[in-house]
């Protein structure tokens, strides 16, 4: 085995100006030009206090013009926005969480899509007092994803996975009135609520901008992942790599880029499809090479150990390659960018999903009826444009790093319990974690996830906090586009385990894993509310008291916001990297980063000096620690 060494965000970078020389040959454009001339950004746009809700706008405070035409302050535009931006990631995650639920309905013995968890189901079913006894498992499927459906727009009542938290945390949703009723009533009433002349009382927007959060979280975001689940299996711990040498020369390259697995779930089956196969080798290629970028990268990852050619800021540089034959998407985080792009070279740019249309594409409409004829259609279509490849324009960086990956929370009890067979009666619970929590093997968790951001540099603000996390005793789970930072760099190898403090350097010795655990998706951060859910019951302290806290240092997206607020309304301390465009109220801005405390026991801390956010959260992190008495 060839010696273990992180690689470095400098050979990232060095890679990627290679890939642009490539693009300069071809006329290409990039983020990196756009970012030029999009700098400086709009200073009213950048602390919130532009408001355009209504056409007697717009209308922008400054200290000359103090209030809007309709004579709303600058902490109601800013409160708004803020909410509104919530409601964008909520409804977006919520409606991921949706397709996830009409895909499971699909499901049929035989059919495109199958039941692959049927234990998972059945406790779902029970959970939500679904009769299970004797029924056929195509039924209860049917009839469990017809219930979750009905979480969008039920007319009583509060989302049913609430009850997963504890006791404590639902008195505080239901005392501060933030429990998550209806998904779509919650978007929909912030939509309502920050139309002209409703709203303006940051208290209230901001206390919706919780619930609305919540209903992702605890509702849409959950339903995704626990049906994903169902579907396509629940995560186990599998080996993969990571990075832009994932590609393979010789091979077709197919790079799966997006959030819903329903799709690329299909396209890895059909690349292993004999036929394809055969067909790739009748075009002169060896195989069919299948990798990925962003959520949907992720979620083949932790199920089929598919390798992740990249992240967020990544996803141009695979075209870049000049060796990709396609880049299939489904919906969120896309560059529109990638359909002139790929005109530069031979790559098939194509959109799927009626969600996520764009120019220059090729549109091949999948749905869950078709989903097989579609996926085959595309994987044919990529093979076929093998031939239009243009050799002088084909460079593979040769980098990436092996990883462990698929740290669903059943896997993490499943490893915990490896650990402690001694202790038969610490079986299927957190109780190990807790205690290396209060020894004080491990000081705590950070919870690491989101985007990559040009406002920090990219990727080295999650790798250098997860560096110095790890170097103190802090075990990270991580998701998204930081869980891909993470892996490119090496720190999903479980020799990264040498870089670790001697607390959590035994812990990963004794439980067999790496010191950073990819637990999915960005809808996976539900299963990191479970797990601090479970953490607590077992351990009796509320989620606010446990060593945990969470960060986004490098976040862009409205989901980012929507996902903040629900781990924040749960008790969890988040730490960003990035300012939420509210900077312009003195009162929204001292809500979030402090006065939510009095609502849900947490609240938002930013810092863009990276090194500064990392002592930060250690800080916060042991205060926790010298509160329990630990
Ligand atoms: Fe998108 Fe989920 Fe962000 Fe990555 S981390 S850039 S949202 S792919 Ni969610
Ligand atoms: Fe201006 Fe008020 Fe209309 Fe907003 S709602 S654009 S502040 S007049």
């Amino acid at each position: 085995m060839s010696e273990f060494k992180l690689t470095t965000v400098e050979e990232f970078e060095a890679a990627t100006a290679r890939l642009l020389e490539t693009g300069a040959k071809v006329g290409a454009d990039s983020w990196q030009l756009r970012v030029k001339n999009q700098t400086p950004h709009c200073k009213f746009g950048e602390e919130g206090v532009c408001c355009r809700i209504c056409s007697m706008g717009p209308c922008r405070i400054t200290k000359k013009a103090p209030r809007g035409i309709c004579g709303c302050d600058v902490h109601g535009i800013v409160g708004r926005n803020f909410l509104r931006f919530t409601a964008g990631g909520s409804a977006t995650h919520s409606d991921h969480g949706r397709e996830i639920c009409h895909t499971l309905y699909e499901t049929r013995e035989g059919g495109n899509y199958t039941v692959k968890d049927p234990a998972k189901l059945k406790r779902i079913a029970q959970e939500w007092g679904i009769e299970t006894e004797g029924k056929d498992i195509y039924d209860l499927a049917h009839e469990v994803a017809e219930t979750g459906l009905l979480e969008y727009g039920k007319p009583f009542g509060t989302q049913k996975f609430i009850k997963r938290a504890p006791e404590h945390t639902q008195e505080i949703w239901k005392r501060e009135e933030i429990e998550p009723r209806a998904i779509d009533r919650e978007v929909s009433q912030a939509l309502h609520m920050t139309h002209m002349g409703c709203s303006s009382k940051p208290e209230a927007l901001v206390r919706q901008a919780l619930r609305c959060g919540l209903s992702d979280g605890w509702g849409g975001s959950m339903m995704g992942t626990e049906f994903s689940d169902v579907l396509f299996g629940t995560p186990k711990e599998m080996e993969t790599e990571a990075n832009l040498g994932v590609m393979e020369e010789e091979n077709v390259n197919i790079v799966v880029h997006g959030h819903d697995p329903s799709l690329s779930e299909m396209i890895c089956e059909y690349a292993e499809d004999p036929e394809m196969i055969a067909l790739a080798k009748s075009v002169g290629a060896k195989g069919i090479t299948i990798s990925g970028v962003c959520c949907t990268s992720n979620e083949v990852a932790m199920r089929r150990g598919i390798p992740m050619a990249g992240n967020f800021l990544q996803q141009e540089n695979v075209v870049l390659t000049g060796a990709c034959e396609a880049i299939v998407v489904d919906v969120q985080c896309i560059f529109p960018a990638l359909g002139p792009l790929s005109k530069c070279f031979h790559t098939k740019f194509i959109t799927t999903s009626p969600v996520a249309q764009m120019p220059e594409s090729d549109f091949i409409r999948f749905s869950s009826e078709s989903a097989g004829e579609n996926a085959k259609l595309i994987v044919k279509t990529a093979i076929e444009n093998f031939k239009n490849r243009n050799p002088e324009l084909v460079h593979i960086p040769d980098m990436k790093q092996k990883a462990f990956v698929g740290y669903s929370f059943e896997e993490i009890i499943h490893k915990l319990d490896g650990v402690t067979n001694s202790f038969v009666d610490k079986t299927g619970t957190t109780m190990p974690l807790v205690d290396c929590v209060k020894s004080g093997v491990l000081r705590g968790a950070v919870a690491m996830v989101g985007c990559n951001n040009p406002k920090i540099r990219p990727d080295a603000a999650h790798i250098e906090l997860m560096k110095k996390l790890i170097a103190n005793d802090v075990i990270l789970i991580v998701s998204g586009c930081s869980a891909q930072a993470a892996a490119k760099a090496g720190l999903m190898d479980k020799r990264a385990k040498e870089l670790c403090g001697a607390g959590l350097k035994r812990v990963c010795e004794l439980a067999d894993i790496p010191p950073v655990l990819h637990m999915g998706s960005c809808v996976d951060i539900s299963r990191m509310m479970i797990l601090a859910s479970e953490i607590a019951k077992d351990s009796g302290w509320n989620i606010s008291q446990v060593p945990v806290v969470g960060c986004a240092p490098e976040w862009m997206s409205e989901k980012a916001v929507s996902i903040g607020n629900y781990v924040v309304s749960t008790g969890i301390d988040t730490y960003l990297g990035v300012e939420p465009y509210a900077t312009g109220s003195s009162e929204v801005d001292a809500l979030l980063k402090g006065g939510l405390r009095d609502w849900v026991e947490a609240a938002y801390t930013v810092e863009s000096d990276i090194d500064k956010l990392g002592d930060l959260m250690i800080e916060r992190i042991e205060e926790k620690r010298a509160a329990l008495g630990i």
